[in-house]
C-alpha cells in the first residue's frame, strides 16, 4: 500500500460536518482529496507521474537492469549492476551488499527471471531507506509549526509553496507562511509569489528584519486567526556560518516560548542533484541544530535520485518528503518502497 498525504502527517481529522474544515477550498477539496487517494487509479497515475519525473535515474539504472537482470547471470551481471547502482549514487557500501544479497538469492534458486529479480531489487533498495526516526509529520498542535532550513539554493522557499499549497488547497486546512528570509528582497517577493499561488496567507518583516520576529508575528496571526499550521522559511545557511547558525537557534528559541515543544517539525531541505555531497553538508548541518525529516528535491534534474535511499540510515533522519519538479502538485511523501520501485521498473 502507497503511504500518501494521510500516512504522512498525523492530524485530527474533521468530523462529518464540513465546516468543521477551513481554509480556502475548504471541506470538500479536503474529501476530495482523500477520496483521489484511495482511488486506484489515482495512485497509478501519482506513481506513472513519479516514474516520469524520475527519468533521468530510471533511464540510466534501467538500461542497466534490462542488460544484466534480464539476461544471462553470471559475474559480469553482478558487476554491471554494482556499477550502475553506485553511478545512481546508491552509495558503495549499500550497494555492495544489496547486490551480494541479491546474487545469493539468485544462486539459490529463489527467484528467477528478470522480473522477479528486479522486484527483489526494489525490494532490498527500499529497505535501505529504513530507520526508526517517526517517518510522519505531527500536526495535531494548534497551530503546529513546522521550520524549514538548509542550506543556500537547495529548494526551502520552493519545498514550502508546494506544502502550503497541499495543506491548504488539498488538505483544507489553514496555512500561514512566515517569510523568514529578510535578507534578501527576492527572498520574500519569491515567497510571496508562492503564497498566492497556493492562496494561504503570507506574513513578512521589513528587510533586513529579524527572522525571529517575523516568526514571532507569524504565530501570533496564526493565533489570531485559529491557522492550523505554520510554515517557516529561512535564509539558506552553511553550518559553518556560526552567526548563521545563532540566528537559527534563536528563531528556534522564539517559536519554542510562543509554543511550547515548537518547532513541532524541522525539515531539512537537501538538492538532490548534488548527491553524496548533498547528503554530508546536509549531516554536518544537522549536527549543528535539531532535524527532524529531510526533504530531498530536484530528484526530476538528477541521473543520482538512488541517494534517497541510503540518506535515512546515512544521517539517522527520515526523509519525509521529496521534490520531483516545480510545479505545485510537484512534492511526494517520501514511499521508499514505491520509490524503489520506480527507479528500477
Ligand atoms: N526541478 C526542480 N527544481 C527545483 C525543485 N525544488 C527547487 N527547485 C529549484 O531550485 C532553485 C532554488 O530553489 P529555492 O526554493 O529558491 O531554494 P532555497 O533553498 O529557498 O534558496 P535560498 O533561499 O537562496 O537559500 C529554484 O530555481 C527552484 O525552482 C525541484 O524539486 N525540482
Ligand atoms: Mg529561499
Amino acid at each position: 500500500m502507497a503511504r500518501d498525504w494521510d500516512d504522512l502527517f498525523i492530524r485530527d481529522l474533521p468530523p462529518a460536518d464540513p465546516d468543521a474544515a477551513h481554509g480556502a477550498g475548504g471541506g470538500e477539496a479536503a474529501s476530495a482529496a482523500n477520496a483521489a487517494v484511495s482511488a486506484p487509479a489515482d495512485s497509478r497515475r501519482v506513481f506513472r507521474r513519479l516514474r516520469e519525473n524520475l527519468t533521468r535515474t530510471r533511464q540510466a539504472l534501467g538500461a542497466e537492469i534490462q542488460a544484466t537482470l534480464f539476461e544471462r547471470l553470471d559475474e559480469h551481471t553482478w558487476e554491471r549492476l554494482e556499477e550502475a547502482l553506485i553511478a545512481a549514487d546508491v552509495g558503495a557500501p549499500t550497494t555492495a551488499a544489496v547486490v551480494e544479497r541479491l546474487e545469493r538469492e539468485a544462486a539459490g534458486g529463489e527467484l528467477e527471471g528478470g522480473e522477479q529479480l528486479t522486484a527483489r531489487l526494489a525490494e532490498l533498495l527500499a529497505e535501505l531507506a529504513h530507520t526508526d526516526a517517526p517517518d510522519t509529520i505531527d500536526l495535531r498542535s494548534r497551530p503546529a509549526v513546522i521550520l524549514v532550513c538548509g542550506v543556500n539554493g537547495t529548494g526551502k522557499t520552493t519545498t514550502i509553496g508546494k506544502l502550503a499549497w497541499r495543506l491548504g488547497r488539498e488538505l483544507g486546512l489553514r496555512v500561514v507562511v512566515a517569510a523568514g528570509d529578510t535578507f534578501r528582497a527576492a527572498a520574500v517577493e519569491q515567497l510571496e509569489r508562492w503564497t498566492q499561488r497556493a492562496d494561504v496567507e503570507l506574513v513578512k518583516g521589513a528587510r533586513g528584519s529579524d527572522p525571529g520576529a517575523v516568526a514571532f508575528d507569524a504565530i501570533g496571526a496564526a493565533r489570531a486567526r485559529g491557522a492550523d499550521v505554520v510554515v517557516v522559511d529561512t535564509a539558506g545557511r552553511l553550518h559553518t556560518q556560526d552567526h548563521l547558525m545563532a540566528e537559527l537557534a534563536k528563531v528556534r528559541r522564539v517559536i519554542a516560548k510562543q509554543i511550547p515543544g515548537a518547532p513541532h517539525e524541522t525539515l531539512l531541505t537537501i538538492d538532490a542533484t548534488t548527491g553524496h555531497n548533498g547528503v554530508r553538508q546536509a549531516k554536518l548541518f544537522s549536527q549543528a541544530t535539531p532535524v527532524s525529516g529531510i526533504v530531498l528535491t530536484k530528484l526530476d534534474g538528477t541521473a543520482k535520485g538512488g541517494v534517497a535511499l541510503p540518506i535515512a540510515s546515512e544521517l539517522g533522519i527520515p526523509v519525509k518528503l521529496i521534490g520531483v519538479g516545480e510545479a505545485l502538485e510537484d512534492l511526494r511523501p517520501f514511499d521508499a518502497a514505491e520509490f524503489a520501485r520506480a527507479l528500477v521498473s
